[in-house]
């Protein structure tokens, strides 16, 4: 690496230092806030006792993994995993920032009721562009038909596009999930296969 190209590095990773700030979010609240839609966004949810916000390494104790578990299997985590993948996540981030997990607390319980998250993936093709993930999206059950999962949906739709410059945002969900994606933007692309080491 020559001079030039260690000295623009170290300036991108300073600005994104600075833009981490504090040390108790995994991303940079900001991210939301400057969101074209975050007014609207925001009252909707506060019109039904919610906020959104970064997830915390305290969200340990207010319920994120239990939501997960509403979405897939989650299983034993201890805080200190939870605590460790956080960290590892955070200082990822301090890099570029890669995971953008977005919660919604109901703000009378301080519980997590809506989740979801923005993966990042960097990419040569297109320019060295940058493709989004939509990953994790959930809503407990007591807190359904409120419209949130819509909510947190828009929410990583505009940071993908106003903020992570993403050129696309993909997911994957099961059949019944379908019509909800499609009715949020999502059309039917490319085919999703996996292979399974966990079965
Ligand atoms: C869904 C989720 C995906 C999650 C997976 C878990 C969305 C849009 N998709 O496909 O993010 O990782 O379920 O299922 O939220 P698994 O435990 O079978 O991998």
């Amino acid at each position: 690496m020559d001079l030039t190209m260690q000295d623009s590095s170290r300036n991108q990773q300073d600005s994104n230092h600075e833009n981490l700030c504090d040390d108790d979010h995994l991303f940079n609240p900001n991210n939301l806030t400057k969101l074209f839609k975050w007014g609207e966004i925001n009252e909707a949810l506060q019109s039904i006792g919610l906020v959104a916000r970064p997830l915390k390494r305290s969200d340990y104790n207010s319920g994120y993994l239990e939501l997960l578990s509403e979405l897939t299997h989650v299983g034993t985590v201890t805080e200190l995993e939870f605590t460790q993948r956080f960290n590892l996540m955070q200082n990822i981030n301090k890099g570029h920032e890669h995971y953008v997990v977005v919660v919604v607390e109901d703000t009378k319980t301080k519980r997590i009721v809506g989740a979801s998250t923005l993966f990042i993936e960097l990419k040569f093709i297109h320019k060295c562009a940058i493709r989004g993930r939509l990953e994790d999206v959930a809503v407990l059950k007591a807190y359904r038909s409120k419209k949130i999962g819509e909510l947190v949906v828009k929410i990583i739709v505009s940071l993908a596009r106003e903020v992570y410059k993403c050129y696309k945002l993909s997911l994957d969900c099961t059949d019944e999930l379908m019509r909800f994606y499609a009715k949020n933007s999502f059309v039917k692309g490319s085919n999703m296969l996996c292979i399974r080491f966990d079965s």
